[in-house]
């Protein structure tokens, strides 16, 4: 009996000793790997944010303490950027998309400003820029834009551009509808007071009358207009100013880099020219060979047919004086092309300086272009054809037959305009300017 009492406490003791310890160790870890299994779950919910946080700073290699804003110096190679993990079926991204063509989420969560990565070629940080430059006024005209993407346009042209070369920010309201671009908006930009103009336009005139309306209310030397979804980038003004204060027939772009409308990563450009098409629509172009030779190698200035539009800087007194912009133009679209033609023709020059860099964000384009747009579009177009193109028009309308007879308004002030300037041809910007746009032959019978 007694023995029996002491194998069943044996026993006992064997199967406690043994299993508890057993146990314990089993809930233990899982109660480990739970808890890891959460965090991963609760982080995965700020990754967005906290990624594209890391990706910029990754990206701000380079960046040496210049114009204003902090450093974060970074040795690693950039790496592959952004994970492309949105929700589309999140309301707010949603609406947000279809409001402002881009992720405005993520914009507000990268708030007011940030660090770009340095896109330029290293024999740029060697140049050196005169004291004594022309100031600038820059003038950002926005219609409906998200309200962070304008506020980043702004701070980075504050931040980055020496003050003694900044007259002052116009910014010019296109008669916009969201509510936060009234009083939130003048809020923000108080602590920019005394360098700032904000002008609201009474009725929406577009794009191109609200870049002459701007204009009319600067007093730099030269202009310099950005669209509203822009970050300019370290010693982005300077290279630009140097060129028209050598020559001031010469109107010069900054290269765009891209900042990509869904992740906001920000993208070097590759080194490219301005070009059109037949239907009068703008592209980027391949350089000659030859354009990089000699010894400013990729920080040379490029020829360039022709500008993208948004995002240029000219002496004040030559923009009055070639005409500013075809005020019989709507909205906008075109206006890029008819001044293009108007530089070359009229006794400028167009060059884009890629050691001067400017971020666009690539909006989606259905935003903001209903019908009325997309029609005023092509009767600006017309309007280009039929003023600058002399007998190429057939070029044009060759493409375009349906178009031969489309009302464009009346063109006799820009007529007029083009002979008191004593504008070169079509046939000479041809020969001269974009001899590699193609005429097809089989038209001219
Ligand atoms: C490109 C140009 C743009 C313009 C356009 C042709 C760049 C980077 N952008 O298209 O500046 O030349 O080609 O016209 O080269 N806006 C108004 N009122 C309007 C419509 C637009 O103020 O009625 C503003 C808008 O908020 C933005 C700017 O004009 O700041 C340009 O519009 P966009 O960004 O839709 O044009 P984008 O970049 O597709
Ligand atoms: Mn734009």
């Amino acid at each position: 009996m007694r023995n029996t009492l002491i194998r069943c406490l044996f026993c006992g003791f064997l199967i406690f000793g043994i299993w508890t310890p057993v146990l314990l160790i089993y809930f233990r870890h899982y109660h480990e790997s739970y808890k890891q299994n959460n965090m991963k779950e609760s982080e995965s919910l700020l990754s967005l944010e906290k990624y594209v946080h890391q990706q910029i700073l990754h990206n701000s290699a380079r960046v040496t303490k210049q114009e204003g804003l902090p450093i974060y110096l970074d040795e690693e190679e950039p790496k592959p950027m952004f994970s492309k993990n949105f929700n589309f079926t999140d309301p707010e991204f949603y609406d947000g998309f279809l409001k402002y063509g881009l992720n405005s989420i993520l914009s507000k969560k990268l708030g007011n400003q940030r660090v770009v990565p340095d896109s330029r070629n290293a024999i740029c940080l060697k140049r050196f820029y005169p004291m004594r430059l022309p100031s600038a006024s820059v003038i950002i005209c926005f219609y409906n834009e998200e309200f962070y993407a304008l506020i980043r346009t702004v701070t980075s042209v504050m931040y980055l551009t020496p003050s003694l070369f900044l007259e002052e920010i116009i910014l010019v309201d296109d008669k916009s509808e969201y509510d936060d671009l009234k009083e939130k908006l003048e809020h923000h930009l108080d602590i920019f007071r005394g360098k700032i103009k904000l002008i609201r336009n009474k009725e929406r005139e577009g794009l191109i009358r609200s870049r002459m309306i701007g204009a009319g209310h600067a007093s730099g030397d030269v202009l310099v207009f950005l669209d509203s979804h822009c970050e300019v980038n370290r010693g982005w003004l300077k290279p630009l100013l140097q060129a028209i204060s050598k020559d001031p027939k010469m109107v010069v772009c900054p290269l765009i880099d891209v900042i990509d409308e869904m992740t906001f990563e920000y993208k070097a450009s590759p080194l490219v020219r301005g070009i059109f098409d037949w239907n009068l629509l703008f592209k980027w172009g391949k350089l000659f060979s030859y354009e990089m030779e000699g010894p400013e190698g990729p920080s040379k200035p490029i020829r360039s047919p022709a500008m993208a539009g948004g995002i240029f800087a000219i002496n004040r007194h030559f923009f009055y004086e070639i005409g500013q912009y075809d005020k019989g133009m709507d909205f906008m679209g075109g206006e890029n092309v008819e001044i293009s033609l108007r530089i070359w023709m009229c006794g400028g020059q167009l060059y884009i300086i890629p050691c001067s860099r400017v971020g666009h964000v690539t909006r989606n384009h259905n935003v903001n272009r209903n019908l009325t747009v997309e029609a005023a579009m092509i009767r600006n177009s017309l309007r280009v054809v039929h003023v600058w193109l002399d007998e190429y028009k057939e070029q044009y309308f060759h493409r375009r037959p349906a178009l031969k007879f489309r009302a464009y308004g009346n063109v006799s002030e820009r007529v007029k305009l083009r002979k008191q300037l004593k504008c070169k041809s079509f046939q000479w910007y041809l020969d001269n300017i974009f001899p590699d746009l193609e005429v097809s032959v089989n038209f001219w019978r």
